[in-house]
């Protein structure tokens, strides 16, 4: 449709991926042969056909076992390189990802291939497509705050290369206050400051990011939209929501598109922005995030051009890009 080609033609930015979750089932395969990790799948229709999630959880252990494949700085390159040429397809022209080192030095594999990786990856990707990026090193909440400390002091050789730090993984009964200190030494470092709220978690935990960890962005924050008091401060504060409806229908946080809040949030003067998070678990990228949400709520060209100039103003573009880019 029109709409459809309309999207198509904006240029877009992305602020809530996790590379992790952008790796595809064909590629989880190639790298299982590479690299002699057996998986617990046949096929890659066997793996499609096990992403049928009824919450978060069920997602994340499949995400988690999913990650196996990924050993060498190579592969992280190939996984990062691989999304950046997907969502070049979708004009998409600035990325803020994420990536989760825990899940990686927890088996073993060195914080500096990781990270190496993606950032080569992410120097090529400016070179080829002209995306510009930032990286966010996320925390995984069900671990200790002992180990988020660790994560962090790993991550000093490669602060000038870091732009945040993120907090993801099961939210219900691991509230933002449990990482209040980590994030106030992140701060310190001069680090940005996000955290996923809201996504399961009560509005108390949106709260707690805004008032503990003082995060720059909430990473969902669906259920705000149970406090009135809360949304009116997210609106007075413009408080940026990097809101990902595929995601939410997926792991079923809205039992349809038709239901979801995105229209309503514009409607009341959220600063939200339109995001995939985990493009290969949840079924699509940036561009089908938006056609798809746009189609079940019959979002007008207006509200779309909102999402896309969220999504830019929500970005820590540099000065010379955003010169270009708004
Ligand atoms: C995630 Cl959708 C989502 N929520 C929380 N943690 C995550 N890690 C990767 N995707
Ligand atoms: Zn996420």
């Amino acid at each position: 449709t029109d709409l459809h080609r309309f999207i198509k033609a904006l240029p877009k930015a992305e602020l809530h991926l996790h590379i992790e979750g952008s790796l595809e089932p064909e590629q989880m395969f190639e790298l299982a042969q590479r690299n002699n990790v057996t998986l617990p799948y046949g096929s890659v229709e066997d793996i499609r056909k096990a992403y049928d999630f009824n919450n978060l959880q069920e997602f994340l252990d499949l995400y988690y076992a999913g990650m196996s494949v990924l050993q060498t700085q190579q592969d992280f390159y190939d996984l990062t390189y691989a999304y950046l040429k997907r969502v070049h397809a979708d004009n998409c022209r600035h990325v803020e990802i994420f990536f989760d080192p825990q899940g990686h030095t927890d088996r073993g594999i060195a914080f500096s291939d990781v990270i190496e990786g993606i950032l080569d990856a992410l120097a090529q990707g400016q070179t080829d497509f002209g995306i510009s990026s930032h990286l966010i090193l996320s925390f995984l909440r069900h671990l200790s705050e002992e180990a988020a400390f660790e994560t962090l002091a790993q991550a000093e050789p490669y602060l000038d290369r870091i732009m945040g730090v993120g907090l993801d993984s099961s939210e219900l009964g691991h509230p933002p206050s449990k990482f209040e200190r980590v994030f106030a030494k992140a701060r310190e470092m001069g680090l940005k400051l996000f955290a996923h709220a809201g996504e399961e978690g009560p509005p108390e935990y949106v709260y707690e990011a805004l008032d503990l960890l003082k995060v720059d962005r909430i990473d969902h924050g669906n259920r705000s939209l149970e406090d009135d008091d809360l949304v009116k401060r997210l609106v007075d504060e413009q408080m940026v929501l990097t809101v990902c409806p595929l995601s939410n229908l997926k792991l079923c946080v809205v039992d349809d598109l038709t239901d979801h809040p995105l229209k309503t949030m514009l409607a009341m003067g959220l600063k939200a922005t339109v995001n995939s998070d985990d493009p290969s678990y949840f079924g699509g990228y940036l561009n089908d995030n938006y056609i798809q949400t746009a189609d079940a709520l019959n979002l007008t060209q207006e509200e779309i051009v909102q999402l896309v100039k969220n999504g830019f103003e929500g970005a820590y573009l540099s000065p010379d890009r955003a010169t270009e880019l708004m």
